[in-house]
């Protein structure tokens, strides 16, 4: 090898060493400039202006952040158990996590949805789905609680959900896989997809003023993979819009079998239409089972009951409810503007965005304007139903935001930017990087009439070099943009918990002031284990259970010394918190306890169960710092042998009381 070459071979080696340091794409790092980070200081002891209610994606939980400062506030434990709240592992919160599988602990909680009264967001709940064990959860934002668990039959990764009408009328899951009923024949081969696989969409109604949720019907639809779906506003009400992909209805290798078409489909679905059927007597009862799980704000306890039964209409032979409209190279997001007149479809390997018009796409089904059908459904021409294409908008298009001032804004995963266009007509007007494969976007009521144009958030799936490493598994990250200026601007960053999916943002003060500041009296609290008062404390046994009827109040538990307790029992701790004030929860845990600790809220009763293991003494403590002497809030259990002639006794303080008919 001569010099030169020796020289050039070297510069290549170094210059690949460099850049596998270094090699930041332009802007990473740069694109905070000038002023633009101080616009989303919120300084200490100020509140944000609005709640960010995100999806923790496989997390199974909602994380509750404030803009514009990215603070994380709270993450609401839905789908998944939460030790830290004791949520899934108290015996009160057990059964919401009950499914017709049996407990189920964990789950991929993928979209957020606030519920609305004419297409505004009303402050009230936040829905959210479980896409493996299909379920919908509702969140009371009173409490900041999940407060119901609904799971869907028929339904196989529920991807296509939550997603709800104006009033909240429906919440609406439409199945990823289509899968053979619950109601048919499940063992069939895999092959026999194009017969026996059918897609299925629930519309849950939801009761106006205790939000409990009721699957109201589900529609039959052909086997394809539902993605995603907004519904009409405004004019377009009444109406739903679903994307769908593998309308190829491939059962392998998707990736290759179902990017075979040209276009897909956006089906349309006359919702109110449904409901004349329905009305009419045209649903067909099926025998299914799924979980039904309810939180009682009184007893502060879940009861799950398995329901058997969901009436399902078949779209194939039900004309007029829904029509395929074809959208290019496999849609995801499907997003309708807050006049209703503009559906935005997002093939995720298209070269254009389709932008459909209402009107005419109600003039094309008046004049039957269809290219054949679908599996019975009718196909709207594609020309009949478009209003225009944004041309080379970028590359993989996904999801479509509105800020209710004629723009639209479009996140785009492969070429990881976000870029803003005219709804009228078309044109790009302004793009920005993301750092980097970002997927959903949210502009506070940005799915609604009324969207606030002052920020939009974008959710990146890959950081890369934006934080310290933390070894395989990087973090998530938010991306929050102005963008009340032409031009959008970058001006916070910040990691989230879980990949967030879809997230939306109400005003601050439409969460904080919607009543959920109050007193928790303790007169109000309907849980069958409580005790109101120290002097209704007691430890009584029931055959080898034995029930701790127990209080805590800063800073002591009453009883603190519980002996008697003999191995082979249950022991179930109710532990009432006897603080009145809103904002003092008290913690309990237990030395060798096999689940999690319990939090008490303020004038709630919470149960741990526990089964001791060995012979001895067991310390318990308060595990939420709640005053000077938290450290001092402890306690002793004596656990005796089986058999044991220990008398079962208790106190707090001095007087040792035995309950006066010891059951032994
Ligand atoms: S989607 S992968 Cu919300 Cu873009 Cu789930
Ligand atoms: Cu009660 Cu710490």
């Amino acid at each position: 090898m001569n010099a030169q070459k020796l020289l050039f071979v070297f510069a290549i080696v170094a210059g690949t060493i460099l850049c596998t340091i270094s090699c930041k794409p332009k802007n990473a790092g740069t694109s905070v400039k000038g002023d633009s980070g101080v616009k989303g200081y919120v300084a200490p002891g100020q509140y944000d202006e609005y709640y960010n209610f995100v999806s923790g994606g496989f997390s199974g939980q909602m994380s509750v952040y404030g803009l514009p400062s990215g603070r994380l506030f709270r993450v609401i434990p839905v789908f998944s158990v939460d030790p830290e709240k004791g949520w899934g592992y108290s015996e009160e919160t057990k059964p919401m996590l009950n499914t017709s599988h049996g407990f189920v602990p964990w789950d991929d909680l993928h979209h957020v949805e606030l519920s609305q009264t004419t297409g505004e967001i009303n402050g009230k709940w936040a829905f959210a789905n479980a896409n493996n064990t299909p379920r919908l959860a509702r969140i009371d934002l009173k409490t900041f609680k999940t407060a119901e668990i609904i799971e869907l039959p028929n339904s196989g990764g529920n991807h296509s959900s939550p997603f709800g009408t104006e009033n909240s009328e429906y919440i609406v899951a439409g199945t990823r896989f289509s899968v053979p009923a619950d109601y048919a024949n499940g063992d069939v081969p895999i092959d026999t997809y194009k017969e026996n696989f059918k897609g299925h969409i629930s519309f849950v109604s939801v009761n106006k003023e205790s939000g409990q949720m009721d699957i109201a019907f589900q529609l039959k639809t052909p086997g394809v993979n539902f993605d995603l779906a907004r519904c009409g506003r405004d004019k377009s009400h009444g109406w739903f819009f679903f994307s769908c992909y593998n309308t190829e209805q491939a059962n392998t290798l998707l990736e290759v079998n179902a990017s075979q078409k040209d276009k897909d489909f956006i089906m349309a679905v006359n919702w109110k239409k449904a409901e004349e059927y329905l009305k009419a007597g045209k649903g067909v009862k099926q025998k299914v089972k799924y979980a039904h799980n309810v939180w009682d704000e009184h007893t502060h306890t879940a009861t799950s009951s398995i329901k058997n039964e969901v009436t399902v209409l078949d779209v194939s032979e039900l004309k007029d409810i829904c029509y395929m409209i074809p959208c290019p190279k496999s849609p995801h997001g499907c997003d309708v503007d807050p006049t209703g007149e503009y559906i935005v479809g997002s093939g995720k390997l298209a070269a254009v965005i389709p932008v459909f018009s209402f009107d005419k796409l109600q003039k094309a089904i008046a004049n039957k304007a269809f290219d054949g059908d679908f599996q019975g459904i009718p196909v709207v021409k594609y020309e009949e139903a478009l209003y225009g294409e944004v041309k080379k908008p970028g590359l993989g298009p996904l999801h479509t935001e509105f800020d209710g001032k004629g723009f639209a804004y479009t996140s785009f995963f492969v070429s990881s930017e976000v870029v803003k266009w005219n709804i009228k007509d078309l044109a790009v007007v302004d793009r920005v990087p993301t750092f980097y494969s970002v997927g959903h976007l949210c502009i506070p009521g940005g799915n609604t009439r009324k969207p606030s144009p002052k920020y939009l958030i974008a959710y990146n799936k890959i950081t890369k070099d934006r934080y310290l490493p933390t070894g395989p598994e990087l973090t998530q990250s938010a991306q929050l943009f102005d963008i009340s200026g032409e031009k959008m601007q970058m001006i916070l960053d910040f990691p989230t918990i879980g990949e967030p999916h879809y997230a939306q943002a109400a005003p601050a003060d439409l969460i904080r002031n919607n009543g959920q500041l109050k007193i928790y009296p303790i007169g109000e609290n309907k849980h069958p284990r409580v005790a109101k008062g120290e002097g209704e404390s007691k430890v009584i046994r029931e055959g080898n259970q034995v029930h701790v009827y127990m209080t805590a109040v800063r800073s002591h538990f009453a009883p603190d010394n519980i002996e008697g307790v003999r191995m082979g029992d249950d022991v179930y701790f109710h532990v009432t918190n006897l603080e009145q004030d809103w904002d003092v929860p008290h913690g309990f845990g237990i030395k060798g306890a096999n689940n999690a600790e319990l939090l008490i809220m303020p004038g709630e009763t919470t149960t741990l169960k526990w089964n001791p293991d060995r012979v001895g003494i067991f310390p318990m403590y308060c595990t939420d710092f709640c005053s000077a002497l938290h450290q001092e809030m402890q306690g002793y259990v004596r656990v005796s042998p089986a058999g044991s002639k220990t008398a079962l006794s208790f106190h707090t303080g001095k007087s040792a009381k035995t309950p006066e008919k010891p059951v032994q």
